[in-house]
């Protein structure tokens, strides 16, 4: 299996508008089970396809205890947020080491595609709520730190970009992406 290599914050490629899916085809499940493995291999509860250079929107999620409850979102759209509010410390495998306090809308419904290309439902709340919200921002290029201050943001960008250069940041150049990352 292979794992994908992780984008880190400030990278502009992060910033990028994902694509809609046009076919839930083998390519569509291999680009998922690879996203799977990648997010259990770097601890995430979440990942989104645009994390790992794919420019497709697709979202992989699992906030189970056991690591056994895969959800998977192609295509997502949000159908409602409610106007109850959850504020919750967040974290970010394309922020590493940095944990801020977000509010988002408590319960969200999505829309998303499932394996047979059909639309279903799913409504959230708690983690997965946020972490669904969370990760749909990543398809459209936003981040959990724009969320907060710019003041905030500009020190953990200072700070990310100086632990890179020192090397203290590991980014993972082991394995070619997926060939057709976009
Ligand atoms: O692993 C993750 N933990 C997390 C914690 C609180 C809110 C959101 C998240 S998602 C994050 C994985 C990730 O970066 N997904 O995009
Ligand atoms: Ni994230």
């Amino acid at each position: 299996m292979n794992r994908l290599e992780v984008l880190h914050f400030p990278d502009k490629r992060l910033r990028k508008i994902a694509e809609p899916v046009k076919k839930v085809d083998n390519e569509i499940k291999n680009i998922i089970e690879q996203m799977f493995f990648t997010m259990y291999e770097e601890k995430g509860i979440g990942l989104a396809a645009t994390q790992v250079n794919i420019h497709k929107r697709i979202i992989v999620i699992d906030v189970s205890e056991n690591k056994d409850k895969k959800i998977f979102l192609i295509n997502p759209e949000i159908i409602s947020l409610s106007d109850d509010i959850d504020t919750m410390e967040e974290g970010c495998l394309s922020v590493p080491g940095f944990y801020e306090t977000v509010s988002r809308p408590k319960t969200v419904k999505v829309s998303s595609l499932n394996y047979d290309g059909k639309q279903i439902e799913i409504e959230a709340n708690g983690l997965l709520s946020t972490c669904i919200q969370h990760e749909i921002d990543h398809l459209n290029g936003k981040l959990f730190v724009d969320h907060i201050s710019s003041l905030k943001r500009s020190r953990i960008e200072k700070k990310i970009t100086k632990l890179k250069k020192e090397g203290a940041v590991p980014s993972r150049k082991s394995t070619p992406n997926y060939k057709s990352a976009i």
